[in-house]
């Protein structure tokens, strides 16, 4: 029986010596490598935060003491040692617990993730509240160099510093990202690092002695019986108000435990503390694809020789089809220039990065500078793309209607992973994009049904130089395994008839075409030939097209990959205002549900939206005359 068998919940752990954490830790790696073998999924993140894990729940009396997790997708040995154990074979399965932290699966959870860099601010609210209640429960949020690229976590260091409250602030620095941690404080992080100070550790702790608290006196103390490795004293963060405690090794449970023993029970501090440790991403597991980046999301891989399965015969993906098409056009222009947030291998712009190193910026976790850096660029008269997911956009909504909007600025939007994304869940689904996006004035917006039609869709961006545009395409392979195509542009505001039928129109925006011309076929087995357009355009709409459409069939349907509000609601309005809906014609518009879809196989998503081929000959068929 192993240790970890005798373990379910973090109370079992209270009893436990150093030497046994130790043997639970290096246990639950083997069950987190196994999961991920079988399964995929987040391995890196969560390799790395094994001893830390442990330690927080052999120290802390959570669920009482809050513990939060920064994306969450770090979780894994937290969902291990909090109930899930006997659950992990099902995790971001369809039915399963998530990849992530989730408030409805467990009171372990306390504040569900997915996005980054919002841990300090949840946990800032959660000290908040208790210190309103007169609890005296601990706060503590982790979060990874990487989310500290956001705005958003300097915004709640700044507010925190202004609490008099205790609240515990844990920073894994691992220097990793997905891809290597960039910008000036993943430096100044490593410079805390590799500085004198850090190595020469024991003298600088005898000094910060002289000017820290009675606490600071302990945990230095402490320190230094267990590891020379500990600095204290002025710093960035201690600047700002927090007390400062690190660098500590986040493997080593003799450095961990005890400061952490520490910071639990010293009842005189009233500042935030910072515990600064350091981490090794994918810790323990040696792979002959030995890159940092692809361990941070796996492939399920061979356990013996921890290589990854990967397909075959590989399509490109539409990020890639962006990225290369992307490529050529900035080949030729050196004033294009692309922008992701902290996705090069996500948006395929690795590639890009590859031959045109100069020509892509890689800002960081921070999609708000993101969108008003490329602002000031399209501004100054350079030609910004900017390629960031649909779900994580959301977040620089002010950005995209005052700095670009409103002052039309040809910044172009490439929004990569638009729609259902399967096993990562409603925190990644792409699915407001085009309600966000249709609603604002001079905006285009644009949506491919394949591959060439997003080159083209690319190029034509490109070529818009007056007002912003965007192209949202889906997460999913294309059907090439090679792409090279002529640089070709799209009249704005077109679509395009690609069967003529009677009776029954259908006007997709998207890859859900494919599934439109499926339902075509089985339409025509009931003796029905429908007209199929590809609507290309969601802004503006091509009102000639849906007028021709209202005007010369009984049934009109959109369909599109977007949450209510988009495409099809721009089209019924349309059609209202234009007095078009007048009796004879029934206009349905076919969207995802106005609910969140839990996790699940991208197809069964699709079946459950209603979106696939089977349901809009369904919905179809309802309408027709019985
Ligand atoms: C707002 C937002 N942008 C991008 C991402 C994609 N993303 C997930 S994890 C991650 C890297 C996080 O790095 P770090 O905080 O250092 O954690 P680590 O994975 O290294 O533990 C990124 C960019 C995200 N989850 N949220």
């Amino acid at each position: 029986m192993s240790l970890l068998d005798r373990v379910s919940l973090p109370f079992d752990l209270k009893g436990l010596k150093i030497e046994s954490l130790k043997v639970l830790s290096d246990e639950i790696r083997e069950v987190i490598i196994k999961i991920a073998s079988e399964k995929g999924g987040h391995l890196g993140a969560s390799l790395g935060v094994v001893e830390l894990t442990v330690a927080l729940h052999h120290i802390f009396n959570t669920p009482e003491d809050i513990l939060i997790w920064d994306v969450g997708h770090q979780a894994y040995p937290h969902k291990i040692l909090t109930g899930r154990k006997g659950l992990m074979s099902t995790i971001r399965q369809p039915g399963g617990i998530a990849g992530f932290t989730k408030r409805n699966e467990s009171i372990y959870d306390p504040f569900g993730a997915g996005h980054s860099s919002t841990s300090i601010s949840a946990a800032l609210g959660f000290a908040a509240a208790r210190d309103i209640k007169k609890q005296n429960n601990h706060v503590i949020a982790v979060i990874g160099d990487g989310a500290m690229s956001s705005g958003m976590a300097f915004e709640a260091f700044n507010n925190a510093s202004m609490f008099n409250t205790k609240m515990l602030v844990i920073l894994n620095d691992n220097k990793m990202s997905i891809a290597p941690a960039v910008g000036a404080m993943s430096l100044y992080l490593a410079k805390l690092l590799s500085s004198r100070q850090y190595y020469k550790a024991r003298n600088i702790a005898k000094n910060a002695l002289h000017y820290t608290t009675p606490f600071f006196e302990k945990v230095v103390k402490n320190i230094q019986k267990f590891t020379k490795r500990l600095a204290t004293g002025s710093n960035f963060f201690e600047e700002i108000g927090f007390h400062y405690i690190g660098p500590v090794d986040g493997h080593n449970l003799d450095q961990l435990i005890p400061v952490l023993r520490n910071i639990r029970d010293n009842d005189q501090v009233n500042k935030p503390i910072l515990l600064h440790i350091r981490t090794e991403k994918g810790r323990g597991f040696d792979s002959p694809e030995k890159s940092l980046e692809s361990y941070h999301a796996v492939l399920p891989f061979d356990l013996q020789t921890k290589i990854q399965k990967k397909p075959e015969k590989s399509y490109l993906s539409y990020s890639k089809v962006f990225a290369s098409t992307l490529t050529k056009i900035a080949k030729n222009d050196k004033e294009v220039v692309a922008i992701t947030a902290a996705m090069p291998s996500g948006t395929g712009l690795d590639l890009m990065i590859k031959e045109l190193p100069d020509q892509v910026y890689d800002v960081g976790i921070a999609e708000q500078h993101a969108v008003t850096f490329a602002a000031g660029l399209a501004a100054a008269g350079a030609r910004p793309f900017v390629a960031i997911y649909s779900t994580f956009l959301q977040r620089a909504y002010d950005q995209i209607v005052h700095d670009i909007a409103i002052q039309s600025l040809p910044v172009r939007f490439m929004l990569d992973r638009a729609g259902l994304v399967g096993a990562d869940g409603p925190t990644h689904a792409g699915s407001f994009d085009l309600a966000y996006l249709c609603n604002l004035p001079n905006f285009i917006c644009m949506a491919p049904s394949d591959e060439t039609e997003l080159a083209k869709m690319v190029f034509t961006a490109y070529q818009i130089n007056h007002c912003p545009s965007a192209v949202r395409y889906p997460k999913a392979e294309t059907n090439s395994i090679e792409f090279n195509c002529d640089l070709e542009s799209l009249e704005i505001g077109k679509g395009w008839v690609i069967q003529k039928g009677e009776k029954i129109a259908i006007l997709s925006l998207g890859t859900r075409l494919q599934e439109c011309i499926k339902t075509s076929e089985m339409l025509k087995k009931d003796g029905f030939d429908i007209t199929i357009a590809d609507a290309r355009f969601a802004k503006p709409i091509d009102t000639e097209l849906i007028r021709h459409l209202a005007s010369s069939h009984e049934i009109l349907l959109t369909v599109e990959e977007g949450a209510i509000g988009g495409f099809g609601s721009s089209v019924a309005q349309f059609l209202l205002n234009k007095g078009l809906l007048d009796g004879k014609l029934k206009f349905r518009s076919l969207c995802l549900p106005d609910y969140f879809i839990e996790q699940n196989t991208v197809h069964q998503m699709y079946e459950e939206a209603r979106l696939n081929a089977r349901s809009i000959y369904q919905n179809i068929k309802n309408l027709l005359p019985k």
